[in-house]
């Protein structure tokens, strides 16, 4: 395994390379759970530490600092409670399963041997010779896990969908159009919008589609895969028949307003663009991304980097994961990820769930599944799914930065929590944006979702909200509250454009709504559907969305209790018409400071009309300062709370500009 490390396709140089920022970043991250890791410090005495790579490892050895196995798995084999695996700087290329869990005080850890760069991946270099297949494009003879897609995983080698990198970056299946930036994977632009009048669908579900823009490709597009969203609906369906500027295939819903843009893959010809490739069953075809020749692939060959099903008490700490994730059970008690670099988690391209908006929902994201499993520190991008997944009483998501997740363009969302019992989970200090859908979807209730920081939400989905729910949820015990939620990034020229900060939808219900801050989104900072009691309560938020096409800041129907809206500073109407009595409505200027990051924006200057003007709410306005609470979500005088995590990776996306290439400031050590 070490002995790749000098060609290995992904790019441990460059991560070498910043190490000593790598570093920074993590001595950063340490001054925020410094109570955590004095805990762990107490455990290091009790077991035995061993170590992994480095010159002359080999799992022959006893695993000390000078002769250290080559393999984690090796390690995993032998550790009992309270040890302790230092590894070395490498790629691995290998599923971890821990033969043992550890105990209480006595935690397994798995961590970098001081400095050291680890990298778990789930991905293989491609070994073999390349050849001029046509013009740029390359081919080599390969055996990969599967050809087309999988319905379900069934094992850790049994992939969803193939997936291919050059130099550490996912590349394109080829399909038309084209994507335009291979960061970029929810880009509007990169799909065909259905021609108006070019689209038949029987009540049948057989649709068909006229559309002159379809390539006219030599082996034609049946057997290809269309796949397609309308509205809230995404989809994927087998081409059943085509031919010139027609394909024919199968829509599950007979209705035209399910079919806003799509595009077509599943075929060689559809290979004409850098980093695009096909795969045929004996070929993998590829043509480079920078047009040269082929260097540095990987084919991704194992769904999970660490497998901790059945497990506890076991930590990872400050690894990377690449094209893979981590599984645990209902089992796996006391598991925490802390300072994990994880992209390209999860994979799929089909759409095969009978509830197809929840495809592939319970077999993608990093999952914790078991009681008081925790995540925290950590960055994961790219998905296709979900980005983690919370399942377990007591399962906290904690001061991560997660992004581009959900680009399969379902209900797969940032953070999870798995439906089912409704156990407590905590989700807070996130910072979360650039999702397909939702940042946070909820099934069921109990959950704490506070002081995160989500923007540019709703890139393929629409009519949504930043955190949503639907179908009658019980949201019982509920809260949400000190979040900054802003810049939806959905479709506003759709005829369903809500874009709203939070959307409970069709009766989901009750949460307490309190002091968050809402702008720039779109139709409705808050949005709630709720027919009768138990309502939402929305109590001290500040809705500061005032686009010119903004509708209202609030919006309940039918119906909502006087006694369950109030101290909320609205920027534009609200309906029904019937404010809390201490809320302030947009006719009066609140008089913000407008300077400041982020939300800070929305504080109150001292001639502020809401100073001192709000009702006292027991468990909502009890740290007010001053004669009385203040309307809003910031006290005059009191806290400055800032939302979103500490990682400094954070600023290399700076909003609010939601052109996010031209945020990316560069890497961390600029
Ligand atoms: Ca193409
Ligand atoms: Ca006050």
């Amino acid at each position: 395994m070490l002995g790749m490390l000098g060609k290995s396709p992904l790019s441990l140089k460059s991560l070498a390379s910043r190490k000593g920022v790598l570093h920074a970043c993590i001595t950063a991250i340490t001054v925020s759970t410094s109570v955590f890791l004095l805990a762990v410090g107490t455990e290091r005495s009790v077991g035995t530490i061993y170590y992994v790579g480095g010159p002359r490892a080999s799992d022959n050895n006893p695993g000390t600092a000078s002769r250290p196995f080559a393999t984690i798995q090796k390690a995993a084999t032998v550790i009992k409670a309270g040890d302790v695996i230092r590894i070395r700087t490498g790629i691995y290329r290998e599923t971890v399963i821990p033969a043992n869990s550890g105990e209480e005080g006595k935690t397994i850890v798995f961590e970098p041997d001081g400095n050291a760069v680890v990298v778990v991946s789930g991905a293989d270099p491609v070994k073999g010779e390349w050849t001029v297949y046509k013009g740029k494009i390359y081919r080599t003879r390969i055996a990969l896990p599967l050809t087309g897609y999988n319905d379900k995983i069934t094992g850790n080698e049994t992939l969803l969908a193939n997936q291919v990198f050059v130099n550490g970056k996912m590349m394109i299946e080829a399909r038309w159009p084209n994507v335009s930036n291979l960061d970029d994977l929810m880009n509007r632009n990169d799909f065909r919008r259905f021609p108006k009048d070019g689209l038949t669908v029987q009540p049948d579900g057989k649709a068909i589609l006229q559309d002159p823009a379809i390539p006219e490709i030599p082996e034609g597009w049946a057997g290809g895969t269309i796949w397609w969203i309308g509205w809230y609906i995404p989809q994927t369906s087998t081409i059943e028949s085509s031919s010139p500027g027609q394909i024919v295939f199968r829509s599950r819903v007979a209705r035209n307003v399910f079919f806003d843009f799509y595009y077509l893959t599943g075929k060689l010809s559809a290979l004409d663009a850098p980093g695009e490739w096909f795969y045929d069953g004996t070929y993998l075809y590829l043509w480079p991304p920078d047009g040269g020749v082929t260097k540095n692939v990987e084919v991704k060959r194992r769904n999970y980097a660490f497998d901790l099903r059945g497990k506890s008490y076991i930590t990872i700490r400050n690894i990377h994961i690449f094209a893979a994730t981590i599984i645990t059970d209902e089992n796996s008690k006391n598991i925490v990820l802390d300072g994990i670099r994880a992209k390209y988690i999860s994979h799929f391209v089909t759409l095969p769930a009978k509830d197809v908006i929840y495809s592939h929902s319970d077999e993608t994201g990093i999952r914790l599944m078991g009681p008081s499993n925790v995540i925290r520190n950590s960055i994961i991008e790219y998905s296709a799914g979900h980005g983690v997944v919370l399942g377990g009483e007591g399962c906290v998501a904690d001061n991560n930065l997660i992004h581009d997740v959900s680009y399969g363009g379902t209900y797969c969302c940032a953070v999870f929590p798995a439906p089912g019992k409704p156990t407590r989970v905590v989700i807070a200090r996130n910072t979360i944006f650039r999702t397909g859908r939702s940042a946070i979807d909820l099934l069921r209730g109990n959950v704490e979702i506070a002081y995160n920081d989500i923007y540019w939400f709703g890139l393929l989905n629409t009519d949504l909200g930043a955190i949503y729910s639907a179908r009658g949820s019980d949201l019982t015990g509920t809260r949400i509250h000190h979040n900054w939620i802003h810049d939806a990034a959905n479709d506003k020229t759709h005829r369903y454009p809500v874009g709203a900060g939070i959307y409970l939808d069709q009766n989901a219900k009750p949460v307490l709504i309190d002091h968050n801050v809402f702008w720039n989104n779109h139709m409705n900072d808050v949005r709630l559907e709720q027919a009768k009691p138990p309502f939402n309560r929305v109590f001290n938020n500040t809705m500061a969305s005032t686009d010119v096409k903004f509708w209202n800041s609030f919006e309940s129907y039918p119906a909502h209790s006087p006694d369950d809206v109030n101290n909320n500073i609205y920027r534009a109407s609200i309906r029904p018409n019937k404010p809390g009595a201490n809320d302030l409505t947009a006719e009066t200027d609140p008089r913000f400071v407008n300077e400041g990051w982020g939300g800070l924006k929305f504080r109150l200057r001292p001639d502020s009309p809401a100073i001192d003007r709000g009702a006292v709410i027991p468990g909502v306005t009890d740290e007010f300062v001053g004669s009385a609470p203040d309307i809003g979500a910031y006290e005059y005088g009191g806290k400055e709370w800032v939302a979103g995590c500490t990682l400094p990776e954070r600023k290399l996306y700076d909003y609010p500009d939601p052109d996010w290439k031209k945020q990316r400031k560069g890497e961390c050590e600029d």
